[in-house]
């Protein structure tokens, strides 16, 4: 296997560093199998896709189906992109009737594993049974093209049925993370006007049940546009069902033809609303329509994660966010993908469950989150080592930037130094990934998405509207529109205008700090509330906390800014430690100084809080706000319903009272 190996440029050497800033070719083997399998064939589709955009994107779309070709690419006048006009298009048709009806038919599209350990195999024919007969459903209740429906699920099959029975329809779904309670449900109904739910009784979650249909309930007291609620019995535990109203899915499903003729919608037919949190405010419901965001999640899985018939995929995500839709439902199975869907979490009954999943379904292509990778290096080496991981042969990963020592962990333990790892930045407003490594031919570097994929300027611009000149920090942009860039937030265009489209004419803004180094690999510093600028240098949070997070008793760390008379801002880092590890004072010096070493004196922390827990989102990004208003102001002004442990705040005022 040695061979296969994909080898370090840098000697290996005792040096830590030298290590860590190493850079991984893809091995031979892989990048002979793969559709692009040199930086030479790299560079001369990237070159020809960003001369003539329309032409690549052009005919990644002609590789679906449409029912209506589209006559022209592209409309664009900035704010507003039309792509592929004319066309008609059913999602759902390309996401499973195209692959029922052919040699699939009989391919597994999900392998279902609950937390109980319960498994499920639906092949392609069956799902596309499922949808059929539950968009049957859907329009006997009246629901209707264009109609709002709410899904609020646990991470079951049914999930997705329902999120594809919508789209058959022209019925626009809206997601709401299982994790939040009744009041976000109830701003998105009110925001959205939806008039349909699809929940479940509840979902197993560390070995207890979660129940949802309540908090669609307690939503409801308050809003009464909704006619019915579909309601999946997938935990057994008891639910209030209101006649007429709450319908059991099982009992419609029953009764429903499985047959269903999908019609071909408008390339812009609205496809879903995504709520994502913005800066201020409250959640931005974030529409993507039809035949862009498919051909831009179709490319991006045929590329980046080169899928193959023979490959079982398998993305950690939830339904609840953009990754869960772009690559759990709507990319993979455009694709034809084999993919392994899991409801419960990581550490149940222990921190084996996914390496224990990846060997049992011989999981081929990994997609995680660098805050899970860190909580698996907390738990320990002795749960991976457990199990054969050798069927892995590509590691994805998404939502942060990933700090070298979680990368080289991730890189060694779970990929046996084989695999390529794809480091995808992206959004839920982008649809799709626009930065990453295309895993044939670029050489990762820990730390850097490095190129934009196939059709994206992407660039870094100062604040006059200048490209920045290599190493210099930066705004990200994105210079040219690309087909699944999100159209609008749902009922506010001026919104959407000023917060993508403002910074600098005709050109996205993404609210991202970035630079890119000599070779044009793209460094993501951070979302730019969350740069700091000590003694006017300008720092990344995520730097400081990557060169915390390479000390051998940090498990996680995060960094935020306070005011400082001397230096603008001074750094306040809260630490959590590594099992074994105490903390001291010994220790929080040894911390500033490791600190000082890695980046420099000026990044060293001032104030060190070592504490149990940081707070986080529900997806795991951890709140720097929050962190910011109890070092600036000592105490918590803002929301935080998005917060998934709210003790860890009581923890974290005692902390900074001492
Ligand atoms: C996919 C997703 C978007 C924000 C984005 C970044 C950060 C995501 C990476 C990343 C560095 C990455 N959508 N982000 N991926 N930063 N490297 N590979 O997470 O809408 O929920 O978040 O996440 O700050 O702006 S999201």
């Amino acid at each position: 296997m040695s061979s296969a190996k994909s080898k370090p440029t840098k000697k290996q050497t005792s040096d830590h560093s030298a290590a860590l800033s190493a850079t991984y070719k893809p091995s031979a083997e892989f990048s002979k199998k793969a559709r692009i399998g040199s930086m030479a064939a790299y560079e001369k589709l990237y070159k020809s896709s960003i001369e003539k955009p329309e032409k690549f994107w052009g005919s990644e779309a002609k590789e679906l189906h449409w029912q209506k070709p589209f006559s022209k690419v592209l409309e664009w006048k900035c704010p507003d992109a039309k792509w592929f006009t004319g066309g008609k298009i059913n999602v759902a048709e390309n996401c499973v009737d195209r692959h029922a009806k052919g040699p699939r038919a009989n391919k597994a599209a999900i392998i279902f594993e609950g937390e109980p350990g319960d498994t499920r195999t639906i092949t392609y024919a069956q799902l596309h049974r499922e949808v059929c007969q539950f968009a049957n459903v859907l329009l006997k209740r009246g629901v209707k093209a264009k109609d709002r429906v709410l899904i609020y699920m646990p991470m079951i099959p049914e999930a997705a049925v329902a999120m594809l029975a919508c789209a058959r329809i022209g019925a626009v779904h809206n997601v709401v993370f299982g994790g939040f309670a009744s009041e976000a449900i109830l701003d998105r109904l009110e925001d959205s006007g939806a008039t349909a739910i699809i929940t479940a009784d509840g979902g197993w979650r560390r070995g207890k049940i979660i129940p949802l249909k309540p908090a669609v309930d307690e939503a409801l007291k308050k809003y009464s546009k909704v006619k019915n609620i579909f309601v999946v019995n997938r935990t057994g535990n008891e639910v209030s069902m209101k006649a007429k109203r709450d319908l059991w899915w099982h009992e419609e499903m029953a009764s429903a033809s499985a047959k269903h003729e999908p019609k071909g919608f408008d390339s812009e037919h609205p496809l879903f609303i995504l709520y994502t949190s913005g800066s201020t405010g409250k959640p931005k419901g974030i529409l993507h329509t039809s035949g862009g965001y498919l051909t831009g999640t179709y490319s991006t899985c045929k590329y980046i994660f080169d899928m193959r018939d023979e490959d079982v995929y398998w993305c950690t995500a939830d339904v609840g966010w953009i990754t869960g839709h772009s690559y759990i439902v709507y990319g993979p199975l455009a694709n034809g993908a084999t993919q392994v869907m899991y409801e419960g979490a990581p550490n149940q009954p222990d921190f084996g469950r996914f390496w224990k999943m990846i060997e049992q379904h011989r999981v081929s292509i990994f997609y995680t989150a660098p805050t899970a990778i860190r909580a698996f290096i907390k738990a320990g080496d002795e749960f991976p080592e457990k199990y054969d991981l050798s069927s892995l042969r590509l590691l994805g990963s998404v939502g942060e930037p990933i700090n070298p020592e979680a990368w080289h962990w991730y890189h060694e333990k779970i990929g046996g130094g084989r695999c390529p790892i794809v480091d995808t930045w992206w959004q839920t407003e982008t649809g799709a990934i626009l930065i990453s490594p295309i895993p044939g031919a670029t050489s990762c570097i820990p730390g850097t998405a490095t190129r934009p994929f196939f059709g994206i300027d992407a660039a870094i611009l100062d604040d006059a509207g200048n490209e920045c000149p290599p190493n210099v920090d930066g705004r990200l942009v994105i210079r040219k529109p690309w087909p699944s860039m999100t159209r609008t937030i749902y009922g506010d265009k001026a919104r959407f205008k000023k917060t993508y489209f403002s910074d600098y004419p005709g050109l996205y803004t993404a609210g991202d700090g970035a630079r890119r180094d000599k070779k044009g690999n793209f460094w993501i510093i951070g979302r730019l509330d969350d740069v700091l600028n000590v003694s006017g240098h300008r720092l990344g949070t995520a730097e400081i906390e990557s060169a915390l997070v390479a000390h051998p008793a940090v498990a996680e760390a995060a960094v935020v800014g306070r005011p400082h008379d001397l230096k603008g801002q001074a750094v306040a880092a809260f630490v959590t430690l590594k099992i074994g590890y105490e903390a001291s004072a010994q220790l929080e010096n040894e911390l500033r100084n490791h600190v000082g070493h890695v980046i420099g004196a000026i990044a060293k922390p001032d104030d060190i809080y070592f504490t149990p827990g940081l707070p986080k989102t529900r997806s795991g990004k951890i709140i720097r706000r929050l962190l910011k208003e109890l070092v600036t102001i000592g105490t918590i002004s803002g929301n935080i319903t998005t917060l998934d442990d709210i003790t860890v705040i009581d923890h974290l005022k005692i902390l900074l009272k001492k």
